[in-house]
């Protein structure tokens, strides 16, 4: 067993309070991680950890199992620091949101994640940036160290990999999809598994068509940019991939910008690529993210950050 998979089991053996928590705004990736864990610690260790999130949980995500164990950090009572904290798929300390102070409370960290980070915040870091989700990597841990799954696990972790691929296009090893191969073959229904996302209120799905259609097309046709203001922002649910899912589909689009009006000073920006990486330009704004998906929020109006985009941009076509 390597050493640091030896600390791991050491950490949940010696603690009595465990508190697990993914990023903020969680995906299905964060969510089902995190749940995954808080399964097999139960199952193999019959200790009970306190899931917790920050910011807005999906409706989408409403039918994932164990959903409820899954709490707004506020509601929790966390006056109390817990003997260890395991922080997932957060892939920067400012994702944590203001379950900060819970981790840095906490007698010992863990982090499991499969983002690019340069300043992790853990005591113990099992960070496999090559993972297709941070489900995956809990996987990998369970499989390796003999802990007994059961299907809440299986679809759980089922569940990571396919949202965290984009149902499988963006997985970068085979490994990602043999996780899955595994997990069917112990009995996931992955049809039944993606039924279960078609839970997003219908107002945001209209209000999501509403913003494709308005979209404009820039630069003869290669760079679409979709405009969500305040008013159409609070009826989203979720991060809205189905716009640059959408806008992705048309002939002669290879670059896509989505800009939500957050707050009247706050814009968020996200960024996909046919063509060349966008995480320079992302990172010219203060963001990061993979080279053909990055994002970024600038504390700034939509005016001006539409403006900034479109220069960057600018400089980027030729
Ligand atoms: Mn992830």
């Amino acid at each position: 067993m390597k050493h640091d998979l030896k600390q791991l089991v050491d950490k949940i053996q010696n603690a009595n309070t465990i508190v697990i928590a993914g990023h903020k705004n969680p995906d299905a990736d964060s969510v089902c991680s995190v749940l995954a864990l808080a399964q097999l610690i139960e199952l193999n260790f019959g200790k009970v950890p306190v899931c917790i999130y920050d910011g807005n949980f999906p409706d989408v995500l409403d039918n994932v199992p164990m959903r409820k164990k899954m709490r707004y950090y506020g509601h929790v009572d966390t006056s109390v620091p817990f003997d260890l904290a395991f922080v997932l798929d957060y892939g920067t300390a400012v994702n944590i949101g203001g379950i900060t102070p819970v981790i840095d409370a906490a007698g010992f960290v863990i982090e499991i994640d499969h983002h690019i980070n340069d300043m992790p915040v853990a005591d113990l870091c099992i960070n496999d940036v090559c993972a297709g989700a941070t489900g995956e990597i809990v996987f990998n841990i369970a499989t390796e160290l003999g802990w007994v799954r059961d299907s809440t696990v299986n679809d759980l972790i089922a569940l990571s990999v396919m949202t965290d691929t984009g149902f499988f296009k963006f997985a970068r090893r085979g490994a990602s999809l043999r996780v899955v191969a595994d997990l069917v073959d112990a009995g996931v229904n992955l049809e039944s598994l993606s039924d279960l996302l078609n839970n997003k209120p219908r107002k945001s799905v209209l209000t999501e068509a509403a913003i494709v259609s308005r979209a404009e097309f820039l630069f003869h046709g290669r760079v679409a940019v979709a405009t969500v203001m305040r008013d159409d922002y609070k009826k989203l649910d979720g991060r809205s991939d189905t716009v640059l899912n959408l806008l992705g589909h048309i002939r002669g689009v290879e670059y896509i910008i989505m800009l939500k009006q957050q707050k009247e000073a706050q814009t968020s920006v996200s960024l996909r690529s046919r063509a060349r990486p966008v995480d320079g330009i992302a990172a010219a704004l203060g963001g990061g993210g993979h080279a053909y998906a990055a994002g970024a929020v600038v504390p700034d109006t939509l005016e001006n950050v539409r403006a900034r985009v479109l220069d960057l941009f600018r400089g980027e076509i030729k």
